[in-house]
């Protein structure tokens, strides 16, 4: 009598690859979408207007009690070899810094404003000026960009910049080994020309290759756990070919962003702001991206009703991942305080459902 064998039936399905982390981290972001709009503040646990490198501090958290969900670090300096970023904060703290609020549950962004490479100075540092010669806002030289692509005149000084980037970003891991994931977000405000790879510097081809040459040599060098952000700056009537000039490609970017400040009147703002974010949310739907508003603010919230008249009546309308506003530092400031007279504004905003810090993200 024949004997039927019948094997266990295995379905031979592929595996699915494992996600990067920084495709955990788009996952992440896209979900927390749906919950509200996270606020973030650069450079948050380093200073604010009445302390300076405390442990555990924060001007966000002394006003409302909660860190924010996203926080801001800055790498211009780490090219020279300093041990100090342009704005003094020293690059072992940012690390620790980077670490803790990944710890807490926190999201990281990192923006870069390197110095010039065609006019720096070997012994480069801010100096007295808001802006000196040879800095990112060194806008002398309009050959610059062409200069550091592959055979040109600063092509390996640049080379040793992206060196050390590559060192930095290699310390941001847990004490077992796990990279921390990133919004990466170079070559911003690009539609400007007040940095030297704005738009008067460089042809688009030459700002792509720029891009291009940091984002395959990172991730040559195995940097997986990279969100790459693209983020011009907010422009009247920004439409979607103009945004779209410089745009690397859509296998290149993650995040699409745009920075907007109010620098002049809340209408002028009001009105960019909410026709910008019409465009790059659409924008983003269309091209399965996460939309942001990557740098915003009011300097000295010259008109503390700030957070709930103008900008949050603008952003409730969008599906936004996050906000960020700028730093705070004496004399120019773009988050609360406690003292200051936004404070109650700030905690008016901060118990909007639809406004997320760190305690509804985690
Ligand atoms: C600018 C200003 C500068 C600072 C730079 C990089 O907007 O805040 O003082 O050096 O950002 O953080």
């Amino acid at each position: 009598m024949a004997v039927v064998v019948v094997t266990a039936c295995t379905t031979t399905k592929k595996a699915e690859p494992e996600k990067t982390v920084a495709q955990q981290l788009f996952d992440r972001l896209d979900t927390l979408r749906q919950k509200g709009i996270m606020f973030g503040h650069q450079d948050d646990p380093f200073y604010g207007l009445t302390w300076e490198y405390d442990k555990d501090s924060s001007d966000v958290k002394n006003t409302c009690g909660d860190w924010p969900a996203v926080m801001g670090f800055e790498l211009g300096g780490i090219e020279m070899g300093d041990a100090k970023n342009l704005d003094s904060v020293p690059f072992t703290r940012m690390t620790e810094e980077i670490i803790n609020h990944y710890h807490r549950g926190g999201i990281i962004t990192i923006s870069w404003h390197p110095r010039n490479p065609a006019t720096t100075a070997p012994d480069g540092g801010r100096g007295e000026q808001k802006f000196p010669d040879g800095s990112a806002w060194d806008v002398t030289d309009t050959t610059v960009v062409k200069s550091i692509l592959p055979g040109g005149r600063n092509a390996e000084l640049f080379k040793v910049w992206m060196d050390r980037v590559s060192d930095f970003l290699a310390g941001l891991k847990t004490e077992d080994g796990q990279k921390i994931p990133i919004i990466f977000r170079p070559w911003h405000e690009n539609t400007g020309s007040w940095f030297w790879w704005g738009e008067r510097l460089c042809t688009a081809d030459e700002y792509k290759a720029l891009w291009n040459m940091l984002q395959d040599k990172l991730t040559a060098d195995g940097f997986d756990n990279l969100l790459w952000a693209y983020s011009p700056g907010m422009a009247p009537n920004l439409d979607e070919a103009k945004y779209l000039e410089r745009y690397p490609c859509d296998d290149r970017i993650s995040l699409v962003g745009i920075d907007g400040y109010q620098w002049g009147t809340k209408e002028d703002f009001v009105s960019q702001l909410d026709q910008n974010l019409t465009m790059l949310t659409k924008f983003a739907a269309d091209h399965g991206k996460i939309a942001a508003l990557t740098e915003c603010g009011l300097k000295n919230l010259v008109d503390p009703t700030w957070w709930t008249s103008t900008l949050t009546p603008v952003i409730d309308k969008y599906p936004i991942s996050y906000f960020l506003v700028w730093r705070n530092y004496k004399e120019e400031w773009f988050g609360p305080s406690p003292a200051k007279p936004d404070a109650p504004y700030f905690n008016e905003m901060y118990d909007k459902e639809n406004v997320l810090f760190l305690n509804e993200i985690k």
